[in-house]
């Protein structure tokens, strides 16, 4: 079943340490073999026809190989793919990008194309550096390395609207409350009734005054995004004059050579990078997608130093197993392979550090212990509306959201710690309590038998299947 004249299934393949391995989800007007040659062309050395110039050096090096195909209908089915080494660029990100995340999803036989994941040899991570501070490092910086409780942070509401003083006001009280880290929003950058500047400096020194206060150490992470790199950089300089300690990107709209460039900065300057993936949705919920995760990997490979990954309770999409997935591609040196949820694993290679886990989105203090129960301790755990709703304001929104923390490190339930915690119980009373075992229960689901089941429903369903178990479990 060739496409363009060459066949590039090779089902005795066996893939080799140093080779990048692709799963795909397709689907489409011909059988799924048919698809899946026509995706191995297009994302490696082929076209429609066969041409005169193809050395069968070429095809033996270079091609991209399908070594296995589990098929749910005749044509549909999962594709896993082999792409050596030598197909890629050293240190280019984007040459693979367009290779592997390119022209394919344009083909028009698909009615859905979805990588699911992308699997990185050593040898290619050896070539980033990954994050400079991570886990340990932002640890070290705020004082939990001992502690290891969850960190607690907010993002300024209204998202925008507030002046560079009411801005700071706000802030002042989320760190007094207790809060590690405030935040700008995705979209706050340096509007006219908020000037990026003004804003900064403002908050750097409230940032001081509130330090001075608590004497514990604050961040204030500011969104420095913009299209114009050359002010993205003047602004990383000023909060490194500043002797301020992060800064914010909106990672998935800027692009990742942006951010490379900008990590850079930042690793030189010692500043912490803190990353938001507004956007990645528009790819990773669609039938012709990519999954969050493998920009995740990306992402933790050029060294940003915590990465909002969603929450598994809150808001945005995504239950608990696959944002404890996500969790995992931040934090663990080895992730397990999970068919049943698109995962082909990871391992890292020992020099890119871990990153925290941002859980943001929809999240209160009720909803902490849950959070915990599917990222673990090293999270940061941000509430807007779950701080700045509160029925007591901004400062008792984030008392309770660092009392629940603080009951999380001393091993007590925050519903338990409520009953002595005033502005917990009232956090509580107002949203409501997420019992983590609902979420334990999920996990103990997956275990044994059970993990069959999901395999068996993906086997049925395809990729609808592997979105009813990111959604619902
Ligand atoms: C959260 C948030 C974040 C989302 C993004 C918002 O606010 O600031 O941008 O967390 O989602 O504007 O919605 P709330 P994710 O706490 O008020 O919900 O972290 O999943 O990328
Ligand atoms: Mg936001």
């Amino acid at each position: 079943m060739a496409y363009g004249g060459y066949s590039y299934i090779d089902k005795k393949y066996e893939p080799k340490d140093d080779d990048f391995i692709v799963l795909f989800w397709l689907d489409g007007h011909a059988p799924v073999e048919k698809l899946a040659e026509a995706v191995a062309s297009e994302s490696s050395v082929g076209t429609w026809t066969k041409i005169s110039t193809m050395k069968s050096k070429v095809f033996r090096l270079y091609r991209a190989r399908i070594f296995k195909i589990i098929k749910v209908t005749k044509d549909s089915g999962f594709v896993y793919m082999a792409y050596p080494y030598e197909h890629f660029d050293d240190k280019n990100v984007m040459q693979l990008f367009a290779g592997v995340l390119g022209n394919l999803f344009g083909l028009k036989e698909l009615e859905d194309c979805y990588v699911l994941d992308v699997k990185l040899p050593e040898r290619y991570q050896r070539q980033f550096k990954g994050p400079g501070a991570g886990i340990k490092g932002i640890r070290r910086y705020v004082g939990t390395t001992k502690s290891k409780r969850p960190h607690v942070g907010t993002i300024v509401k209204p998202k925008v609207g507030l002046t560079p003083k009411e801005f700071a006001d706000v802030a002042y009280k989320a760190w007094l409350g207790g809060l590690d880290l405030v935040k700008d929003d995705e979209n706050l950058v340096d509007q006219k009734f908020c000037p990026w500047k003004d804003r900064f400096d403002r908050v750097a020194n409230t940032l001081d005054r509130v330090e001075a206060k608590t004497g514990e150490k604050k961040l204030y992470a500011t969104n420095i995004t913009d299209s114009n790199i050359e002010r993205m950089i003047e602004r990383l300089e000023h909060v490194k004059d500043s002797g301020m300690k992060m800064v914010m990107l909106d990672v998935f709209i800027l692009g990742t050579p942006t951010v490379m460039k900008i990590v850079d900065e930042a690793r030189k300057a010692k500043l912490f990078v803190h990353a938001h993936r507004a956007g990645y949705a528009a790819h990773h919920r669609g039938n012709f997608g990519i999954n969050f995760g493998i920009y995740e990997k990306f992402w933790r490979l050029v060294g940003v130093d915590q990465l909002h990954i969603g929450t598994g309770v809150g808001k945005m999409e995504g239950g608990a197993l696959l944002i404890n997935h996500f969790h995992r591609i931040a934090e663990d040196y080895h992730i397990p392979e999970k068919f049943y949820l698109g995962s082909l694993g990871e391992t890292w290679w020992k020099k890119i550090k871990p990153i925290l886990s941002v859980a943001s989105g929809g999240m209160d203090p009720g909803k902490v212990e849950a959070a915990v129960a599917i990222h673990g301790k090293n999270v940061v755990i941000q509430a807007g509306g779950g701080v700045h709703g509160h029925p007591g304001g901004t400062l008792a929104g984030a008392r309770a959201l660092r009392q629940a923390a603080d009951a999380i490190a001393e091993g007590i339930s925050p519903a338990k710690y409520a009953k002595t915690h005033k502005e917990l119980r009232d956090a509580i009373k107002t949203w409501g309590y997420v019992d983590p075992d609902t979420v334990k229960a999920k996990f103990a689901f997956e275990k044994g038998m059970k993990r069959k089941m999901l395999e068996w429903m993906v086997l049925k369903k395809g990729l609808k299947g592997i979105r009813a178990i990111w959604e619902e479990l």
